[in-house]
């Protein structure tokens, strides 16, 4: 009994569903009589998705950040289909010179968009047929870049090409930017070194080592670029000369028996968005005080000792003091002369052997010169230090003892 009611029921169901199935062929005409004209239904709106055109250097969609095509070094071709927007991205070494050139083929302009690698936007150009864009990295401003070109109106088509070159800065031959800070610091050596700073590469900094009693001699020229701040530092990263806006500076410094050490030269862009190459010249010579090949004593356990003749010597900058040491007799005279070429004075004093000051200061100017008379100043036989004070920029000087 159950069995045949449960069939029955299956049947009926069956019937129940077939009718409904069939339903709509039982009112054909009805339907189609109060319908909405065909031509209505017959033209769907668009869908508003942007799918773009691929060109041969493209791969569509490319219209995000996240979507963004990558590209490498080389020439490629995009094509702009209405409502497009394409996006490219690409690996910018740190260190390089980038360079993208945008040229739009068919169509009047395209609006190109640059942005860096958090996708802030670094350069756009309006409605325009052609791009270069050069840009200098230093040493931690690579990482993936992007170029979006956009239509200048809706529904705009056209082809565009985007060529894409990386160049290397060779900062001192080095095949790279030189540093950025004290710790990044390119060392260099003497001799002619040229290197470029721009864009993200605001400043370059070289370190060289200076020896005890050496003479430091830096020429830097601008090369290219209205001018440069030159900044050198001492081995304690202290400041010790700033140029300011300049195209060529010459800055020579003596070292005494313990300034030597690691100097440091920072060329910085003036400005931002700055491009310029300079050359520096580094020259290193040593103090030869009394033809001793070294820097005269800077006090008196260190005093050079001397004895009749003449002697040349230099003092100034970081090296203020020489000190020399001598026998007298009664009748000696010690003959001072400071070079035309120094820039203003030196301080002599004469010191017993006591280290007692026996004479006052005896200022002898550019080009001028001085004697120390024995006899006159009825001076005992027995050793005297002769001590010599430069004035800053200092110079060079003759001491003649006889
Ligand atoms: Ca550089
Ligand atoms: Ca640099
Ligand atoms: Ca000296
Ligand atoms: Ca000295």
């Amino acid at each position: 009994m159950n069995r045949k009611r449960l069939y029955l029921l299956t049947a009926m169901m069956g019937i129940i569903l077939s009718l409904m199935a069939c339903g709509p062929k039982t009112t054909p005409v009805e339907e189609a009589a109060p319908a909405a004209p065909v031509e209505e239904v017959a033209t769907p709106k668009p869908e508003v998705v942007a799918v773009g055109i691929s060109g041969e250097g493209e791969t569509e969609p490319n219209n995000t950040f996240d979507e963004a095509t990558p590209i490498e070094t080389g020439i490629r071709q995009g094509v702009m289909g209405a409502g497009d927007e394409d996006f490219y991205r690409f690996e910018v070494p740190n260190g390089v010179i980038l360079k993208v050139e945008f040229a739009g083929l068919d169509g009047d302009c395209f609006d190109v968009k640059m942005f860096d690698p958090k996708q802030k936007e670094i350069g756009e150009f309006g409605c325009t047929g052609e791009v270069t864009d050069i840009r200098f990295m230093n040493n931690s401003s690579g990482g993936t870049y992007y170029l979006a070109v956009v239509g200048p109106w809706e529904d705009y088509e056209g082809s565009y090409t985007i060529e894409l070159i990386l160049g290397m800065q060779d900062d001192s031959g080095a095949g790279g930017d030189a540093g950025d800070d004290f710790d990044t610091a390119t060392a260099i050596e003497k001799g002619k070194h040229s290197g470029e700073i721009g864009d993200y590469d605001q400043v370059d900094y070289y370190q060289f080592e200076v020896p005890n009693s050496g003479i430091m001699k830096v020429e830097f020229i601008g090369i290219e670029g209205d001018c440069f701040d030159v900044k050198l530092l001492d081995p304690q990263q202290k400041k010790i000369s700033e140029t300011g806006c300049t195209d060529e500076v010459t800055d020579i410094r003596l070292m005494n028996n313990s300034s030597g050490g690691a100097y440091y030269l920072a060329i910085e862009s003036p400005w931002e968005d700055y491009k310029g190459s300079y050359t520096i010249e580094l020259m290193l010579e040593m103090q030869d005080d009394s033809g001793a090949g070294v820097d005269a004593g800077d006090d008196f356990d260190t005093a050079t000792p001397i004895e009749k003749g003449e002697y040349f010597g230099q003092a100034g900058n970081f090296d203020q003091e020489d000190l020399y040491q001598f026998e007298a007799v009664s009748d000696t005279i010690l003959e001072f002369s400071a070079d035309i070429e120094a820039v203003l004075w030196f301080e002599l004093v004469l010191f017993d052997a006591g280290q007692k000051a026996v004479t006052d200061e005896i200022t002898v100017f550019s080009g001028e010169r001085d004697t120390i008379d024995f006899t006159e100043r009825e001076l005992a036989p027995g050793v005297y230090f002769l001590h010599i004070v430069a004035e800053d920029e200092g110079g060079r000087y003759i001491v003649e003892l006889r």
